[in-house]
C-alpha cells in the first residue's frame, strides 16, 4: 500500500494541510509540529509512527474496555461482514445480531429497561432521547413539559442538541447554544463548589439545586433531568453518596424523567456493569456507547424504561426517527463478542474486587503527600488527580487549566496518555490492565507530576 510508505514528516504535513481534527486548536497544533500519529496497538499499549511505545491510561477515549488487539472482535466483524454486511432495521425488517444484542442489553441493564433503540454515537443517542422525551410528554397531554435540566461540566455530546444538554460554556459560546429549554445547575463537585460544607451535606445541596430549578421553572414545564452517574469528561466528578438518592427522590416527587448517561460509566468502568448499579439509580432512559463495542466500531443505544416504552408503543404510532445505521449488524456482532469477553474474563468483577481497588490505592498512596496534589478520587478504573496551588485551602492556580495542560505535556513526553480536564489529571485505562501495568502507569504519572511541580518551583 503506497500510502503506508510515507515518512512521518509527510504524514504530519498532510494531516495539517487537509484534516481538521475535533476539539483541536488547529493553528497552534500546526505551530507545534502537528499531531502524533498512532499506528498500532496491543493490550494497553500504543505505538506511534516513530516507533515510540506509549501506555494508554485513557482506553482510547474512555472506550477500549477490553483492550486493543482482540482477535475475537476482529473475527466477529469479519464473519458478519461476509454473512450480511448491512441491512437496515426500518420498515418491518431486522437482523439477528440486533435481536440478540437487544436481549443481552435488557438482561444486563437495571430492571425496568426492556427496550433498546440504536444509533452510532453517544451524541445521536442523546438526541434520540430528547426526541423520545418530548414525544412521550406530548402523548401524555403534558405539552408544557419540555425543559431538560443538566449539570455544569456535564458532557453529553457534540451535536446541536447534545451540546445543549452539556454544561460546557465554551462549547455553547461558539454556536449560540444552548437551545431554549435546556438548563444547567451546579454539579456535585465538592472540590470546587463545596465551600466549607461537609461532603455529604454538600451532596444534598447539589441535588437540591436541581429541585430549586424545577420549582423556579414550574414542575409542569420540566420534562427530564440528564446526568452521568460519574461526570467523566467534566473532570471525573465523583458524587457524594448522598447525591443520587436525593436526586432520585426529586425526580419522582416532581414527575420528571431521569436520564442516566452511561456512555463512560457503562460496561464495567466503575467495577459495576453500569454506574447506575454502583449508585442504585433506576433511570427512565439510559444512554450507552463507547464500551458497548470497546470502541472497535461505532455503536450506541438508548435503553428505554417501561413507562416511556409502553406509552410510545401503545399510544405513539410510528416514531418518525432513526438513522441508516440504527442497529448496524456488524456493530451489533462486535458488541456481542465484546460482551462475551467482558463476561468470560470476568473483567467487571476483576475491576471491582481486585485491580480497581489496587489502582485506586496505589494512586492515593503515591500522591497523598505530593505538594501539587489536592485530592485523588475515583472508583474502579476511573479517577482524577487534582493539581492545586494550596492543598489545605483547595486554592486553584491563577490560570485554571494551564497547569493541567503542562502536566499533560509531561505525560505525553513520558509516553503516558492521560487527559487533563482543567487542572485535574484524569485516568480511565482498559479494564484488562494488570497490576504490573498499573504500577507502570502510576510511576509514569508520578514522573510527569513531579516534573510539573519542578516547573512551578514546588519541588
Ligand atoms: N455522553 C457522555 C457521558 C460522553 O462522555 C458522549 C455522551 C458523546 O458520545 P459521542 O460518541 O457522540 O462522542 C460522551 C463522549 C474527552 C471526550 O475529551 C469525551 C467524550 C467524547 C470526546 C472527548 O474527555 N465523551
Amino acid at each position: 500500500m503506497t500510502h503506508m510508505q510515507r515518512t512521518t514528516a509527510e504524514w504530519k504535513r498532510l494531516n495539517t494541510q487537509h484534516h481538521l481534527p475535533p476539539f483541536t486548536d488547529h493553528k497552534s497544533l500546526a505551530g507545534e509540529g502537528g499531531s502524533r500519529i498512532i499506528t498500532k496497538a496491543e493490550g494497553v499499549w500504543l505505538w506511534d509512527s516513530d516507533g515510540e511505545k506509549m501506555l494508554d491510561g485513557m482506553a482510547g477515549l474512555w472506550c477500549v474496555n477490553v483492550g486493543y488487539g482482540r482477535e475475537e472482535l476482529a473475527r466477529a466483524a469479519y464473519d458478519q461482514l461476509l454473512e450480511l454486511p448491512f441491512y437496515n432495521t426500518f420498515f418491518k425488517t431486522t437482523t439477528v445480531p440486533v435481536i440478540e444484542l437487544s436481549k443481552r442489553l435488557v438482561d444486563l441493564t437495571p430492571e425496568g429497561l426492556n427496550h433498546a433503540f440504536y444509533a452510532n454515537s453517544g451524541s445521536e443517542a442523546n438526541d434520540t432521547i430528547v426526541r423520545m422525551v418530548r414525544h412521550f410528554w406530548n402523548l401524555k397531554g403534558k405539552h408544557r413539559k419540555k425543559t431538560i435540566i443538566g449539570r455544569k461540566y456535564g458532557y453529553h455530546g457534540s451535536t446541536m442538541v447534545s451540546v445543549s444538554l452539556c454544561g460546557m460554556d465554551a462549547m455553547h459560546g461558539q454556536a449560540d447554544l444552548p437551545f431554549p429549554g435546556f438548563h444547567h445547575v451546579m454539579p456535585p463537585y465538592w472540590y470546587d463548589f463545596g465551600g466549607g460544607h461537609d461532603v455529604e451535606e454538600f451532596g444534598l445541596i447539589a441535588a437540591r439545586a436541581i429541585e430549586d430549578r424545577i420549582r423556579e421553572l414550574g414542575a409542569d414545564t420540566v420534562a427530564a433531568v440528564i446526568a452521568e452517574p460519574i461526570q467523566g469528561a467534566g473532570g471525573v466528578i465523583i458524587p457524594p453518596a448522598s447525591y443520587w438518592p436525593e436526586l432520585q427522590r426529586i425526580c419522582k416527587e416532581y414527575d420528571v424523567l431521569l436520564i442516566a448517561d452511561e456512555v463512560i460509566c457503562g460496561f464495567g468502568r466503575t467495577g459495576h456493569w453500569f454506574g447506575s448499579d454502583l449508585y442504585g439509580i433506576k433511570p427512565d432512559l439510559m444512554t450507552l456507547a463507547k464500551g458497548i463495542t470497546s470502541g472497535y466500531v461505532p455503536l450506541s443505544a438508548v435503553m428505554v424504561g417501561d413507562r416511556v416504552a409502553e406509552t410510545l408503543i401503545e399510544e405513539g404510532g410510528e416514531f418518525y426517527h432513526g438513522f441508516t445505521y440504527s442497529g448496524h449488524p456488524v456493530a451489533a456482532a462486535v458488541a456481542l463478542a465484546n460482551l462475551d469477553i467482558l463476561e468470560k474474563e470476568k473483567l467487571v468483577d476483576r475491576v471491582r474486587t481486585e485491580t480497581g481497588p489496587y489502582l485506586q490505592q496505589k494512586m492515593r498512596e503515591t500522591f497523598a503527600d505530593h505538594p501539587l496534589v489536592g485530592e485523588v478520587r475515583g472508583v474502579g478504573f476511573i479517577g482524577a488527580i487534582e493539581l492545586v496551588e494550596d492543598k489545605k485551602t483547595r486554592k486553584r492556580f491563577p490560570k485554571y487549566g494551564a497547569v493541567g495542560a503542562k502536566c499533560r505535556d509531561h505525560c505525553f513526553a513520558n509516553n503516558l496518555v492521560m487527559r487533563a480536564v482543567r487542572d485535574a489529571m484524569v485516568f480511565s485505562p482498559p479494564l484488562t490492565m494488570t497490576k504490573p501495568e498499573i504500577d507502570e502507569m502510576v510511576s509514569r504519572a508520578k514522573t510527569a507530576i513531579d516534573a510539573t511541580a519542578r516547573d512551578l518551583g514546588k519541588m
